[in-house]
């Protein structure tokens, strides 16, 4: 194709089919957008297209992870009970593609490889690995911030004569463990959530550790009755509680979330006797960061804190050395919190053994089984829960040049990725990135996170078509401001002090910087909303 000559094929390119990209294409098509959905995969829901390992559920609670841009949608769907499993999920996000008729959008089973701008024409070419190619003026990227798996780098992972799994691309039917030898192999969320249904299955489980994880009771449960009905008659409330609310979710779960601005006592200022009285009346709560206001921003009030979580899994945990493997060693709240059902108790199972890596790595994987510092394990299936190359990884998989032919990936390598708003990257125009690195995203209800992304997305692009503009680019400057205001939130918080993905600590070789914005949703909505106001300050628009 000619680049000069070059005319659009469609007005955006949406990629990605999760929650992200239906909404994307709902919001452009309201405002007569032509436009081209790419998914990789064959069916819609991203995350809950590809998770889904046995215990896979949301950690919000459903009637605030569920999109709010169609009341049909709203009125229409009934959640079984207080935090969807994956199931239900994927049913959802099905509903809402088939209710706002989105899948003729969509072209499935197609991976985007390259993007490619086109100064003089200001449009992108999107090639697949299937061969397609489209001409855009714009693309907006859905593709995710955990949806990128990382292949663990445990030698002899590809000699193993039994069952290999992983938790992100589980089979769509299942499996069946009875009867097994299953190791899972991290202790994350999905290893956490998965750990109590495997074992209720297998002959014998083994949990091998290299972290141990913080993680609490998610009080999941079914509706009473009537409870679900009046909630819906109630969503004006509930989303109205939601916007106001830093983190996009506003009702109590396992912890008290709503009570993040309503500062709670100091660890440090309470006695100890009193720390342990809220922990024999609040259990979990009292022992987390939530509880206590200055456990997330001084390392000693952590410690005193991790010392109450450390009590509390030595209350469930049965073998007292099994209990001390399970307490983490890095600061609590550094690292996602996990919400698990029935967890700890499942280490008290005579078929459930936790393999703590401290004590001795993993060397190899054989035809057999895990072979350790500690011994050799014998298995039927092993299962990594091994994670995913966060915020970014789905977005460097793909080849994507903007002006001068930059890479993205390159131009992110030395410093990290860099974003105006997690919105746009200088550099690259006309490409927009929902819940993009420097956006509070993963630290917030990602469901919230991307309608607001989407709304913004589409006041751009219909603002420059009203104004007879053609692209739209964030300037260095704002770009640099951005990401040193992200990196300051971030140094107000200990999250910077754990290994975790949030810093890119997880890939071999990424650059260690802290990814998503801290400051909250509600905080980042009326920026981003000044932004668009003061005619897109910190962009440069052009025609
Ligand atoms: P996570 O949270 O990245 O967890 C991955 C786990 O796998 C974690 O415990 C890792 O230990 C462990 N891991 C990774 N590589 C290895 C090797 N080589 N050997 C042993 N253990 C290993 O991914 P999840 O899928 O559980 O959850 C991702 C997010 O999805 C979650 O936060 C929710 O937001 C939903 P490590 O901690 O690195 O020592």
């Amino acid at each position: 194709m000619d680049a000069v000559t070059a005319r659009p094929d469609v007005d955006v390119v949406v990629v990605g089919a999760g929650f992200g990209g239906l909404t994307m294409l709902y919001r452009l098509r309201e405002r007569g957008f032509s436009m081209q959905g790419v998914e990789a995969g064959d069916g819609v829901g991203g995350t809950w297209f590809w998770n889904r390992y046995p215990g896979a559920r949301v950690d919000v609670q459903s009637v605030e992870y569920s999109l709010s841009i169609s009341k049909e949608v709203q009125d229409e769907w009934t959640w079984s009970e207080l935090m969807a499993p994956q199931a239900e999920l994927e049913r959802y996000v099905n509903f809402v593609a088939d209710r706002l008729d989105l899948r003729r959008h969509i072209k499935f089973n197609t991976r985007v490889t390259a993007m490619t701008w086109d100064a003089k024409s200001a449009t992108w070419l999107v090639e697949t690995e299937q061969g397609d190619a489209w001409r855009a003026r714009f693309v907006v990227t859905a593709v995710g911030c955990l949806s990128a798996p990382l292949e663990p780098a445990i030698e002899g992972i590809h000699d193993f004569a039994g069952v290999t799994l992983y938790t992100n691309r589980f089979p769509k039917d299942g499996f069946d463990f009875t009867g097994k030898r299953v190791a899972i192999v991290g202790t994350g969320s999905s290893g956490v959530q998965a750990t109590p249904v495997v074992a209720s299955q297998a002959k014998h489980l083994y949990v091998f550790q290299r972290s141990a994880a913080y993680t609490m009771p998610a009080g999941n449960r079914p509706w009473a009755p009537g409870e679900f009905e009046a909630l819906r008659e109630n969503y004006d409330e509930i989303r109205a509680a939601q916007h106001a609310s830093p983190l996009g979710a506003a009702r109590f779960g396992a912890v008290a979330i709503g009570a993040f601005r309503t500062p709670p006592p100091k660890i440090l200022e309470t006695p100890m006797e009193e720390r342990l009285a809220r922990l024999d009346r609040e259990g979990w709560l009292a022992a987390s960061a939530f509880a206590w206001s200055d456990v997330a921003v001084d390392i000693e009030a952590n410690r005193a804190a991790q010392q109450l979580y450390a009590e509390m899994i030595r209350r469930q945990v049965k073998d007292p050395e099994t209990a001390a493997s399970l307490v983490p060693h890095y600061p609590m709240g550094c690292k996602r919190p996990i919400i698990d059902i029935g967890y700890f108790e499942t280490f008290n199972r005579d078929n459930v053994t936790l393999v703590d890596l401290r004590k001795g790595a993993i060397r190899r994987v054989t035809a057999e089984g895990i072979e350790t510092e500690q011994g050799k394990f014998g298995l039927d299936v092993i299962v990594y829960a091994t994670g995913f190359d966060a915020m970014t990884g789905s977005l460097n998989r793909i080849d994507i040049r903007g002006l001068g032919g930059r890479l993205m990936r390159e131009a992110w390598l030395a410093d990290g990725p860099r974003a105006y708003l997690g919105l746009m990257v200088a550099g690259f125009p006309n490409l927009f990135t929902i819940t993009g690195p420097g956006s509070p995203s993963v630290l917030t209800n990602m469901m919230m996170s991307i309608e607001q992304h989407v709304d913004w997305v589409t006041d751009a692009i219909g603002h420059l078509n009203e104004a007879g503009l053609n692209a739209i680019e964030p300037t260095r400057q704002a770009q640099d401001a951005w990401v040193d205001h992200v990196n300051e939130i971030a140094s107000y918080t200990l999250f910077p002090k754990a290994n975790s993905w949030y810093m890119g600590a997880n890939v071999p070789g990424k650059t260690r910087v802290f990814m998503p914005y801290a400051g909250g949703l509600d905080v980042y909505r009326v920026k981003c909303d000044q932004v668009a106001g003061n005619g897109y300050e910190g962009f440069t628009l052009s025609a």
